[in-house]
């Protein structure tokens, strides 16, 4: 399978930008990786992608507009997460024609976190943006994390419950009730001041991303507060920022199911800490 093999990458963390494109990464991206070396772009934009056939070239297309309209040097990684369904090959050949556009490949399904973290770590911007593929925080809100970071943040995050009224379609109320319970939850175990971490639009400073993301342990949907912990631990500038919300059909976190590993999750994050397992990246050192 080409391209699937990912060695885990404490090796891209400490690569420059330009060696990441050098050839023991070659078979990672050969599909999708434009001939010419280009310099680092200001942003990379990141989208974990799990069977997302039906909505992927519509995003795609939506930041490639807005990234031209703006005169952003942007790079866009989708990360597939071993999709059953034709999501890879909708996007090789989105990125054909978009050179701009590079697809990764987790080795099959390994949850959101994962893939992420394998585009954090693989992305060769200077601001690093990741998004859910629904867009249910559209492109255009990038800019109030970006000028953030500018101003001064490590780590900026969307957040949809600082100012409930710019979610212009809600969850269905099951979600925000769950959502709310795991944020309680979440401050209990993990003492984290935030109203949202689960909001799939954040942004890092490139040193930040390459500080932590090599930490991070929890591959599914309860990565982001190990990211806001680690942050913490290293005493990061974490912003969290009101950006507008839409509620998009078709998803498909399983709120009893996904809730409770979620909160297993939390735990687990206490327990690594208390064990001392943040002392030391996660990731073999490949270098
Ligand atoms: N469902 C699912 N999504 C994944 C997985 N790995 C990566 N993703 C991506 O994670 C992102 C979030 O998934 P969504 O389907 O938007 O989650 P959701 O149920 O809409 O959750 P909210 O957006 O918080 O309402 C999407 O870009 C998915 O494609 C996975 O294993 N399962
Ligand atoms: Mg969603």
């Amino acid at each position: 399978m080409e391209g699937l093999q990912f060695p885990f990458p404490a090796a891209a963390v400490i690569l420059t930008p330009e060696r990441t494109c050098s050839s023991s990464n070659a078979a990672l991206t050969k599909t999708t990786r434009p001939k010419t070396r280009l310099p680092s772009p200001d942003y990379s934009i990141v989208i974990p992608a799990y069977n997302e056939r039906d909505r992927i070239i519509a995003t795609l297309e939506r930041i490639v507009a807005y990234s031209g309209q703006h005169g952003w040097e942007a790079e866009v990684l989708v990360v597939d997460d071993g999709s059953r369904d034709e999501t890879a090959e909708i996007v090789r050949q989105f990125s054909m024609r978009n050179p701009t556009v590079r697809l990764l490949r987790n080795p099959g399904n390994r949850g959101k976190g994962y893939s992420v973290r394998h585009g954090m770590l693989r992305a060769t911007g200077n601001i690093l943006l990741f998004t859910d593929a629904d867009l249910a925080s559209p492109i255009e809100e990038a800019e109030k994390l970006f000028s953030a970071v500018a101003a001064g943040a490590d780590i900026a995050i969307g957040s949809r419950w600082m100012k409930s009224e710019l979610q212009t379609h809600r969850q269905p109320l099951h979600r925000q009730v769950m959502g709310r319970i795991f944020n309680l939850l979440m401050r209990l175990t993990l003492r984290l001041n935030f109203k949202d971490t689960q909001c799939g639009f954040k942004v890092f400073k490139r040193s930040t991303s390459q500080a932590i993301f090599q930490f991070q342990r929890i591959e599914r949907w309860g990565f982001d507060p190990e990211l806001l912990y680690l942050a913490r631990k290293f005493k990061l500038k974490v912003v969290e920022i009101p950006v507008a919300w839409a509620h998009q059909e078709g998803a498909r976190i399983h709120p009893v199911r996904d809730g409770l590993r979620m909160f297993g999750e939390l735990l687990t994050v206490r327990w690594n800490a208390i064990r001392g397992k943040y002392a030391k990246p996660a990731a073999p050192d490949l270098a």
